[in-house]
């Protein structure tokens, strides 16, 4: 019976999609089309924008104090100093300079919770990078390559595939002196991260009807989508994505989508353990990749939910802190 309605699902999917566009559909078959949506959450760019609020809203709040009298100087200075900590400890890490590539290019589904873990990763170490968005349906901008997945980065020429293996390369290219995979914490969750958070994320966020169409409209509206598929796509790929999404459930042993998603953000707070962020007073390769897949859905339904029922919202606010302004170029 799930099996059935997955089919239908499936089959209404494609069947929309080659009656918007013969080219996309023909193009998609080698693939299920449900699966090129799976794991494409939302992402909101405006996120990385409002990143400076914190530090912001830090500084202006001493203000005051500067008209106060002596008495409150010797506090005052210790604020500033205390503030300027602060700030050091929520600096980003750039890598020096003649460490930076000179070309890179990020071919991607903008809302895909992989591309977005590679971007956390870019925009926190300020590599500017150039984005190219895939049409999920054609893929034609990747057809030159073999690897038929996002992300892909071209390094200087070089193509790196898979968002961890190219987050330990682009490491090893840009902070050569800095060994990838030392400290087994950060390698423990950012496995975690892989193998258990990305697997939470499809069925909270196609859970029901309303969430479904919302996180569809999202992708089509910031994807590269063709005029006509951006309507197909988002009512025909929300029906099947809601299919899809009872499969995984299944598949990963999920009674309770909301419930399996704050138990991971709850586990995730946990295993701060008190700091700040998981490699401490800065963020480690793990918090990037926390970070990077759940940026995605933060303003949908679902991540609003997972704010409002877990402790990880403060976490969360100081990497949007940390991770600050996007470093892509834009076009
Ligand atoms: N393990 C890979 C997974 C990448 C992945 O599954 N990407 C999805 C998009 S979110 C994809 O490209 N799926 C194939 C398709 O769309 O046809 C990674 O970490 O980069």
């Amino acid at each position: 019976m799930r099996r059935a309605s997955l089919n239908l699902a499936s089959s209404l999917l494609s069947r929309t999609l080659a009656a918007s566009s013969s080219r996309s559909a023909a193009a998609s078959s080698s693939f299920p089309a449900p699966n090129r949506f799976l794991h494409s959450a939302l992402y909101r760019t405006s996120t990385a924008g409002g990143s400076n609020n914190h530090r912001r809203c830090f500084s202006s709040l001493l203000r005051p104090y500067t008209a106060a009298s002596l008495g409150f100087a010797g506090a005052l200075i210790t604020s500033l100093a205390a503030t300027s900590v602060y700030q050091e400890a929520l600096a980003k890490e750039p890598p020096p300079a003649e460490a930076l590539p000179n070309d890179v290019v990020l071919y991607q589904y903008e809302a895909c919770p992989f591309c977005n873990k590679v971007k956390a990763y870019l925009d926190y170490y300020d590599i500017p990078y150039k984005v190219v968005e895939v049409n999920p349906l054609s893929k034609k901008e990747i057809k030159w390559s073999e690897y038929q997945k996002v992300p892909i980065l071209v390094v200087d020429g070089d193509q790196l595939n898979d968002s961890s293996a190219i987050i330990d390369k682009l490491g090893q290219k840009i902070m050569p002196k800095k060994k990838a995979n030392e400290n087994d914490e950060e390698t423990k969750w950012r496995q975690w991260v892989d193998n258990h958070l990305v697997h939470v994320l499809s069925p909270n966020i196609y859970r029901n009807a309303t969430e479904a169409l919302e996180s569809f409209d999202y992708i089509t509206s910031n994807g590269n989508f063709s005029y006509t598929e951006k309507f197909s796509v988002k009512y025909a790929g929300a029906a099947a994505m809601y299919f899809v999404s009872k499969k995984l459930k299944k598949k990963y042993n999920i009674t309770d989508e909301r419930a399996s998603l704050y138990e991971a953000a709850e586990t995730w707070v946990d295993a701060l353990n008190g700091r700040e962020f998981l490699g401490g007073s800065k963020p480690n390769l793990a918090d990037l990749s926390v970070f990077g897949v759940l940026r995605p859905i933060r303003y949908l339904r679902a991540g609003k939910d997972m704010v409002e029922h877990t402790r990880i919202g403060d976490w969360f606010t100081r990497m949007e802190s940390v991770v600050g302004e996007s470093s892509r170029i834009k076009p």
